[in-house]
């Protein structure tokens, strides 16, 4: 009798354990208490977690932080769909965040503040870049993670500063360590810089290199001068030399005749690079890079190109989408390998699908509600974008900026 009561006392002590670890695992606290309340004025204040559960540990790929491609059998998968993402808000009171990278052996994410701040999303704010000269559309903008990151902590940074009374933008190298940025070692320097027009994504490529895109520095001739590191994509080794390999020798230039490109990613399958493109009011572009080719601006833009431009894989004329970060779409379980541009002034992230040659099949508007967006990242299926609400030209959530993943949730 007293060993079935002991028995029985330790089925209740479990049954509690269990239906504890449960709760804990799968109620989100901000769902039981409320969002924490942002700081209203948002004048400089801390940016805030709003939830810290950890992103599913993925190993990275070169290029764009996604992980490589999981694909089921086209009969299993259904197609993407707007209604299979559950969106949730990572952090708020962001600050014009412009780039975001994810650190798979931290677990932890680290965003660009074009303020000049580097923030973790575990640890709050791990740098500031004192030389940033936040002017305009200039400042702290692209980030990327060396290839070997995980052995050498090497992060990359795009920046504006001030050179000899004017703007210009360099990359520099740090090592990532200690929850600091240390080492700051300089990668290229002197690219024409300006209140617009800066480019600044930069990104390794599936070839260990390191692509940079620059703007016209509202400069538009310099685009089609090859002197000039202006209205280019360009092509580094990690150091910064120039690659044997590269189309004009001797030169960091990998094309040339853009305006302001902000958003570079590879196709997971055919290696392909993308890049998106502001043009002028209206007339954005989305281009397929080929190393050597010339985009045309300013002499021509989207598809009215004589033969000797490149054309625009897709090109938007009837509205403004002032697209920046892009990603493909890779995820187990749903069909298809879109191409996700977040969009500024379209405020969305605008899917675009192509097919085996890159031409595009359709395009579809996603995720409206949010304003402004700047980036966007695909880690295991899930999407992970930010807003761009506290640029001066947005109409600002109490909470913005904000993170938000939106977590894949098939049927
Ligand atoms: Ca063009």
């Amino acid at each position: 009798m007293i060993r079935q009561k002991s028995m029985f006392g330790w089925l209740l002590i479990l049954l509690a354990v269990v239906t504890l670890t449960i709760w804990l695992g799968f109620i989100n606290p901000a769902l039981l208490f409320g969002e924490p309340a942002g700081n209203p004025e948002n004048s400089g204040g801390e940016a805030t977690v709003v939830s810290p559960e950890p992103a599913p540990s993925s190993s990275p790929s070169a290029g764009d932080g996604s992980p490589e491609p999981v694909k089921m059998p086209a009969t299993l998968a259904v197609s993407f769909d707007e209604a299979h993402f559950t969106p949730e808000v990572l952090m708020e009171n962001l600050e014009i965040p412009w780039e975001i990278v994810y650190l798979p052996e931290e677990d932890d994410w680290l965003l660009t503040q074009r303020g000049g701040q580097v923030i973790s999303m575990r640890h709050g704010t791990v740098g500031v870049v004192d030389e940033v000269s936040h002017s305009g559309e200039g400042g702290l903008l692209g980030m990327a993670l060396h290839p070997d990151f995980d052995d050498n902590g090497y992060l990359y940074l795009y920046f504006t500063a001030t050179s000899e009374n004017r703007l210009i933008n360099r990359v520099m190298r740090y090592r990532y360590e200690h929850l600091a940025l240390n080492d700051p070692t300089l990668v290229i320097d002197n690219i024409p810089g300006a209140r617009t027009h800066n480019g600044g994504r930069i990104a390794f490529g599936p070839d260990g290199m390191l692509y940079v895109t620059t703007g016209d520095a509202q400069n538009p001739s310099l685009s089609q001068d090859l002197e000039s590191l202006a209205g280019k994509i360009l092509r580094l080794t990690p150091e910064g030399t120039v690659p044997q390999d590269n189309p004009f020798p001797g030169s960091y230039v990998y094309s040339l005749g853009h305006r302001n490109p902000q958003g570079l990613a590879w196709h997971p399958e055919t290696g392909e690079l993308y890049a998106s493109e502001h043009g002028p009011s209206r007339m954005d572009e989305i281009n397929l890079i080929l190393p050597g080719r010339n985009y045309g601006w300013p002499l021509v833009t989207c598809g009215d190109a004589p033969t000797n431009f490149e054309d625009p894989v897709a090109c938007y004329d009837t509205f403004t989408l002032a697209p920046s970060g892009m990603s493909f779409y890779t995820g187990e379980g749903v069909a298809g390998t879109p191409l996700l541009v977040a969009g500024l002034r379209g405020n969305r992230v605008q899917r675009i699908d192509l097919d085996a040659e890159g031409l595009v099949i359709s395009q579809e508007d996603l995720f409206t509600q949010w304003g402004r967006l700047r980036g966007i990242r695909v880690m295991q299926g899930d999407l992970y974008f930010f807003t761009n609400n506290r640029d001066g030209r947005g109409s600002p959530h109490q909470q913005d900026d904000r993170l938000i993943r939106l977590r894949l949730q098939l049927p």
